[in-house]
């Protein structure tokens, strides 16, 4: 078994999020979202294939939602019920593929 994930405190909060720039923070399920968007679907297909090897390897997994070049991505830790630092890598890695 693995460690209790905990939510992210105020102050985790206040220093992680803004440097997110293109997420928002919905409250009411404690999660962040962004939308890409991609030239075609090939590229918003390759581009989920890289963030889903990623993901699985954190084991800690996208919910998502993808039409043809648009791919909405929503990180929230099931486990703790709330925004968790698994959640801040996730979406950093995902930033670095999307370059
Ligand atoms: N992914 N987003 C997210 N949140 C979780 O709590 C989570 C996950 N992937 C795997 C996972 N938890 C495992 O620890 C099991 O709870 C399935």
């Amino acid at each position: 078994m693995s460690d209790p994930v905990e939510r992210l405190t105020e102050a985790q909060r206040a220093e992680l999020l803004p440097a997110l720039l293109h997420w928002r923070h919905d409250s009411e399920r404690d999660s962040i979202s962004r939308d890409f968007l991609f030239e075609d679907f090939g590229t918003a297909f390759a581009f989920m294939t890289r963030v889903a090897a990623i993901a699985d390897r954190m084991d800690h997994h996208p919910e998502w939602f993808n039409v043809y070049n648009r791919v909405e991505i929503l990180l929230t830790t099931h486990d703790a019920r709330g925004l968790s630092l698994r959640d801040v890598a996730l979406a950093q890695q995902i930033e670095a593929v999307a370059g």
